[in-house]
């Protein structure tokens, strides 16, 4: 398929996360994340979050990938297919094992110079999220986390030594993956992996709301304060922030139906809104005080979100969603989930994720009207099972399908639409653990891992057919799909 030729600086690649690869969970000094503390699930059970670490359980972040132990192979890999950036995180607890040190861990912060040094090695640009559902679980048992304002302070220290060490490696740093996960409130998952929150038995909604409200708030002010600090140790670092973004659409023309989304994307947007504009919007306000949230919001915290806004807006686009007034009332809308429909135009993956590459090109029309930003897609992509014929070969032609017709999309927006994108890293360039369901059988990659969901396997990397796709299209820069 012909597309469009991107600009030449475009940042090709693909995006992962620390403890959905890495592995080595507790070596050289490492601490227990909230990741660690959550065992293998599927499409149809949720991953059960344990209190700390339990004998007899799956937790399948413990060994991942072993990315710890593989990453010169793996980066080589990228290489081949061209890659010119490589998004990860940095896992949290591999610095501040506990979260609430003074000094950090010195082997944890050299295990990423190497790794940074392995991609420049190469001429591919590291991408790196600070907190990508990683926290300490030390912070989220004795703070309750982002609910307690010393959180901020944690995060900040963390942010300071990364920025201060990588200085000269990294110049693309995002903050909080996501951050508006956490808009699903009465999602243990989200709440965990966000915000660093259990919830105690027997929470009403609304107190769940509140704390929600709470710890954005709170990952608002750390992520500005964090923005600050980094301006001032490189001033050419960008820095953004990073949602799962989702155009949201009404399931009928009815005015109940057009306000609903509406209703639905002002409270979804509010994250990247109060991020890139420095202020919370009308909306929100409005909402939280018709509510009687009260979070604790300074009047310091107004001009820090003013003086730390984010330079980019990086997000993931999976799919879009469609809402119905007949699910909810506009004016009852609290946790969004409980709006959405099925859209009856379109196909679901295995897991019921939508595909709708359409949804790629209004996304970004929308963030660009709305932020007037550079954006990045930091996250796209298919998980699906794969068949190993007896060759070894993995004939992906979906993953590529899927791939194909959403970068069109998105050249579609940068050529006709005018939309400023710093660039596309899809989500898994190689088989990692799924976040939402803990299974390795979810996969996205180009690089096929021998490792299923019981943990068995050698972690032999092989190639699938995408990879030889994938590695055109970057060749090509994006003409050649
Ligand atoms: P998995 C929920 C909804 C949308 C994206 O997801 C999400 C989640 C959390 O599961 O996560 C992002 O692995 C996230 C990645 C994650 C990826 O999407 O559940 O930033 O960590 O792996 C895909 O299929």
């Amino acid at each position: 398929m012909q597309g469009y030729k991107m600009p030449n600086e475009f940042l090709w690649g693909g995006a992962v996360a620390a403890h959905q690869l890495e592995g080595a969970w507790n070596e050289d000094g490492k601490g227990m994340s909230v990741a660690d503390v959550m065992t293998v699930g599927s499409a149809e059970k949720p991953r059960e979050i344990t209190d700390g670490v339990l004998p007899g359980k799956n937790y399948p972040n413990h060994s991942a990938i072993d990315f710890y132990h593989h990453y010169k192979e793996d980066i080589k890999l990228f290489a081949e297919m061209g890659f010119k950036a490589f998004r990860t995180s940095i896992a949290w607890t591999r610095i501040f094992p506990n979260g609430d040190e003074l000094e950090p861990n010195e082997k944890g912060l050299e295990f990423y110079d190497k790794l940074f040094d392995e991609c420049h090695k190469y001429g591919i640009e590291p991408v790196v999220t600070l907190s990508h559902f990683e926290i300490p679980f030390h912070i989220v048992k004795e703070y309750g986390g982002f609910t307690n304002r010393k959180t901020i302070d944690f995060f900040v220290r963390f942010a300071k030594v990364c920025f201060d060490r990588y200085k000269d490696k990294v110049k693309y740093w995002m903050t909080f993956n996501e951050i508006d996960n956490q808009s699903s409130f009465d999602n243990d998952f989200l709440m965990a992996t966000n915000s660093g929150i259990l919830f105690t038995p027997g929470m009403t909604d609304r107190e769940k709301e509140a704390a929600m409200y709470q710890a954005a708030h709170y990952e608002f002010v750390a992520s500005a304060l964090a923005v600050k600090e980094g301006r001032k140790i490189n001033p050419n670092f960008q820095i953004g922030c990073m949602i799962n973004y989702s155009p949201v659409r009404p399931l009928t023309p009815s005015s109940d139906d057009v306000l609903l989304a509406d209703k639905f994307e002002q409270r979804r947007d509010f994250f990247s809104d109060v991020q890139v504009n420095g202020e919370y919007p009308k909306e929100v306000e409005a909402y939280i005080e018709r509510n009687g949230f009260r979070p604790d919001i300074t009047e310091e915290d107004k001009i820090v979100l003013k003086e730390g806004t984010v330079d980019y807006v990086g997000f993931s686009y999976y799919q879009s969603t469609t809402v119905s007034s007949e699910k909810v009332k506009p004016d009852e809308l609290s946790e969004l989930s409980e709006a959405i429909a099925k859209n009856p135009t379109l196909e679901r993956s295995a897991w019921g994720w939508e595909i709708d590459p359409e949804g790629l090109r209004i996304s970004l029309n929308h963030l660009t009207d709305r932020y007037h930003k550079p954006l990045f897609i930091v996250e796209n992509g298919l998980g699906a099972y794969d068949k190993v014929e007896d060759d070894g070969s993995v004939h992906d032609e979906y993953r590529i399908d899927y791939l194909r017709s959403h970068i069109a999309q998105m050249e579609k927006a940068v050529a006709l639409d005018g939309v400023d994108l710093m660039g596309y890293l899809p989500w898994g360039p190689i088989d990692l653990v799924s976040a939402g369901t803990g299974q390795m059988d979810k996969r996205y990659g180009f690089i096929y891992v021998n490792k299923n969901d019981a943990g068995e396997g050698d972690l032999s990397r092989s190639k699938k057919d995408s990879f030889y796709w994938y590695k055109k299209v970057i060749a090509s820069n994006g003409e050649d799909l």
